[in-house]
């Protein structure tokens, strides 16, 4: 080493305060690369530099957050604590400097080490401790109670390993682990010190102490540690950061001594192993519950630990019990969390001491339930058998609860006696099943839906009940997106070039963008949009070409079809279609003017046959497709394995057609459909979710709505649908599926896919498929047509974006916050 190189590289580190954001940054990175990371200042590799980045941000967000914590204990204001099993919150390096305002800086900083911005921001792995659409509202939410300053704290599991890895091979879904920690852990803080214990199994004793009160405690417990890692979420640019805190499991049998004095050391080391599985995976089921007791278990470790936390922050207050729901609302996103409602009645009975009532009075006026699906298979329910054997105290309460409740029905409902035993907590037949979502509503001041129509779901049929009982906890709060990651982040050219029309205000204020409507008859404003919205799509067929090999057309219509794959979703509605139109260009040459780039993500659960099938069968016909010379440039099929965060914020800008196809009734909401539409994507969708809001917003005549009403999909279903007539009267949907089942797509497996024909022909066809097929080819056609006349097409974009405001996650979280929650910004 020369003298003159150590020279140089002290000429690098921290010396004097650096007095320029960017090279006071810059000097961080350096001070981070060397002594958090002890790599070399001269020459650090890109990772590092990321990770150096990433840790120099944290240092500011770590102040701002003890600032804003400060704040919130000095007006003693009123919390929010959101529970969640699942976050989604997507790679953090651009979000974060966003927030931070240090966008400019940090490209200033890193180009004077030699490094883009870009290029840094791409080796970010994204924490993939969400399934889909339910993990990424809980992320969008926690933005947007950051940028409205609510005294808020998210609370879930520190999952070892996220949401599979999915790589497609030979056509085929495979999963492979995904070891997110792998690169260290640069955004959050382990609390090493700060741990909780949680007890399950064991045995209730009964006893009646000095005073003669009959009291409760659990004997021979297991017990695991939670010990917390928090994550920081800045507002924008508004210097308040909330935290995410997530709990990984750790063995409290290091502290048993005695454990290894007996000698037994391995044994010792396994159950430790044992302990820690709690948190080591994230289940990969979205909408169908496995029953599993290892999630159980994760269910109440998240759940007792964050209780735990709210209890000693409220006891430092040294205020009454009866003040706790003055003072903090926890919101249960889905039945997941729910058995924080019995733990919470624990607590204040067993251990604080309250009586029945006292304690009740207060759990029903502390929490707050989100439902997200009406699917019959979601709904959670657990086996008593493993309640009992798991959280015996808990089963106790939940009878008593139960038992309580259904005095109260009785009395309300003396001529409907049958209602006991649907409201009933517990299902009672050949088995008994804990029902979550009823334990929910019983102990909530607040039940609501996430889009009007899922919500006027919920209160006609399926918690129909319920809301005779309990008509005031019935509300309704359509999602929303941040427009900071969904708009700016993921698209900046397009976000440019609205700030620079409207002024950058629609950041925090969505409804801003109706100040767009005046230019979408300007010209100049037309073209430019059109050339932003082109550039994305090179950008896409770039990326197509270097992961899949395929050359597509960006000037082709890019019709994209992203999200978990499940039978409501209908992907298979969509391959259909593809297939017809694939006919008829084979058929009749010239039939099909308008050429399309279909791109398919997304992963199925890796126990859920049918739709892992579906994977395969577009695989299939992608390769059919792409390699037909006959077809050239007119249609392209293209499936990006692995659809996560990261994938969707490079695929939404570029897409001209957004798929939103479930069966009528079937999507609570959707948060996709909003995505896609505020990026000035068109919709084809049913009438469902939260699509119905969107077509009130953008107008009817700026998306493409087709396929039965949720009420029509009811009443053909009572009158005995019958799917083998459509497959009789329509030639060009027999066409297909015979194709389809007769092995056109797996010559060298000709039985492939029959299964999948047989569940449309044979089984009933749950999901209407073949019902709503016709429309949704004439519905396709009318696309095509639309998007010939680009000039049309790119005014239908721009109204498009223009009136999404109402679909703002700040706007949805502002609902929640004054009509929920009580609380309001510090
Ligand atoms: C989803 C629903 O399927 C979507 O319609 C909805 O937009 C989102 O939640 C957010 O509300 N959902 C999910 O991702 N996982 C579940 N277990 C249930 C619903």
């Amino acid at each position: 080493m020369t003298s003159q190189n150590s020279g140089n590289r002290k000429s690098r580190l921290p010396e004097a305060p650096a007095t320029r954001p960017a090279e006071s940054l810059k000097q961080d990175i350096l001070r981070h690369v060397l002594y958090s990371l002890g790599r070399d200042t001269e020459r650090p590799d890109r990772q590092t530099v990321f990770r150096a980045l990433a840790l120099s941000l944290r240092d500011r967000l770590v102040e701002k957050w003890i600032a804003s914590q400060r704040d919130i204990y000095s007006r003693s204001s009123k919390r929010v604590y959101y529970l969640s099993l699942e976050f989604l919150p997507g790679p953090f390096l651009r979000e974060n400097l966003i927030a931070l305002g240090l966008e400019n800086e940090a490209r200033e900083a890193l180009t004077d080490m030699g490094f883009g911005l870009d290029d840094v921001a791409d080796e970010e792995y994204e924490p993939g401790l969400g399934n889909g659409g339910l993990g990424r509202l809980a992320s969008c939410y926690l933005d947007s109670m950051a940028t409205l300053r609510l005294p808020a704290y998210g609370y879930g599991i520190h999952y070892a390993y996220g949401i599979f890895y999915q790589l497609i091979k030979e056509g085929r879904q495979v999963e492979r682990a995904d070891n997110w920690l792998r690169g260290g852990t640069h955004w959050e803080f382990e609390r090493s010190h700060y741990v909780h214990p949680v007890r399950f199994y064991g045995q209730v004793r009964e006893w009646v102490d000095e005073q003669g009160r009959l009291r409760h405690s659990l004997e021979n417990a297991t017990t695991v540690m939670a010990m917390a890692c928090d994550m920081f979420i800045p507002g924008h640019k508004n210097d308040y950061v909330l935290n995410m805190r997530l709990w990984a499991a750790k063995t409290s049998r290091e502290f048993e001594f005695s454990f290894f004095n007996t000698g037994d050391y391995i044994g010792a080391v396994e159950e430790k192993i044992r302990d820690e599985n709690i948190s080591m995976v994230l289940y990969p089921n979205d909408e169908a519950p496995e029953g599993k007791e290892l999630r159980l278990k994760q269910q109440f470790f998240l759940v007792s630990a964050t209780i735990q936390d709210i209890v000693r922050r409220f006891r430092k207050k040294g205020i009454a019990w009866d003040q706790l729901p003055r003072k903090n609302v926890i919101h249960l996103n889905e039945t997941h969390p729910a058995v924080a409602i019995p733990e919470l009645m624990r607590i204040l009975v067993d251990e604080e001491l309250l009586t029945w009532e006292e304690a009740w009075y207060i759990c029903v006026r502390t929490f707050a339930y989100t439902n997200h699906t009406v699917l019959p298979e979601a709904l959670e329910v657990w086996p008593e058998d493993l309640f009992r054997r798991l959280l015996p105290r808990h089963l106790q309460i939940i009878h008593e609860i139960n038992r309580r409740f259904l005095h109260d029905v009785r009395r309300q409902f003396p001529n409907d006696p049958n209602i006991l035993g649907r409201v009933s907590l517990v299902h009672e037949g050949e088995s008994r099943w804990v029902r979550m979502s009823h334990l929910a509503i019983v102990g909530s001041f607040s039940v609501n839906g996430v889009s009007a129509h899922h919500s006027e779901i919920l209160k006609e049929s399926v918690f129909h009940d319920f809301y005779k009982i309990f008509p005031e906890r019935f509300n309704n709060k359509t999602n929303g997106i941040t427009p900071r990651r969904w708009l700016r982040q993921c698209n900046p050219t397009l976000a440019w070039l609205i700030t620079e029309h409207i002024g950058p205000e629609w950041l925090t204020d969505l409804a801003q963008l109706k100040k767009l409507e005046p230019y979408v008859n300007s010209e100049g404003f037309h073209r430019a949009w059109m050339e932003v919205r082109l550039r994305n799509k090179h950008k896409l067929a770039e990326y197509i070409r270097d992961k899949n090999g395929i050359t597509v057309m960006p000037e082709s219509l890019f019709d994209v079809h992203v999200k978990r794959f499940h039978e409501y979703k209908r992907q298979l509605l969509n391959v259909l279609h593809v297939i017809a139109l694939y006919n008829r260009i084979r058929s009749s040459p010239g039939s099909v003017t308008v050429p399309r780039t279909y791109i398919f993500g997304g992963k199925a659960a890796p126990g859920y046959y049918m739709a892992k099938h579906i994977i395969r069968l577009i695989n299939s016909v992608a390769y059919t497709i792409n390699t037909d010379p006959r077809v050239g440039d007119l249609l392209k099929v293209v499936f990006l394995q692995n659809y996560c965060v990261t994938l969707a914020e490079r695929i939404i800008p570029a897409t001209d057609l957004s798929e939103q196809i479930s069966t009528a009734g079937m999507e609570a909401s959707g948060t996709g459909n909003m995505k896609f539409a505020l990026n000035g994507a068109i919709t084809i969708g049913t009438h469902d979710g939260a699509n119905i809001e969107i077509m009130e917003h953008v107008g009817n005549e700026n998306l493409f709505l087709f396929g039965l009403l949720s009420h029509e999909v009811n009443e053909m279903r009572s009158q005995g649908y019958n799917p083998r007539l459509f497959y009789e009267r329509d030639s060009e949907l027999r066409e297909v599926l015979d194709m389809i089942a007769g092995g056109f797509f797996s010559p060298s497996e000709p039985h492939l896919f029959r299964d999948v024909v047989e569940s449309l022909l044979n089984h009933g066809d749950r999901y209407m498929v073949l019902a709503d097929f016709r429309s949704y080819v004439y519905r396709q056609q009318d696309a095509a047509n639309a998007f010939m006349d680009q000039a049309a097409w790119a005014r239908m974009s721009m109204l498009n974006t223009s009136r999404m405001g109402f679909f703002s996650s700040d706007r949805a979280v502002d609902e929640y916050a004054k009509d929920i929650w009580g609380v309001s910004g510090v």
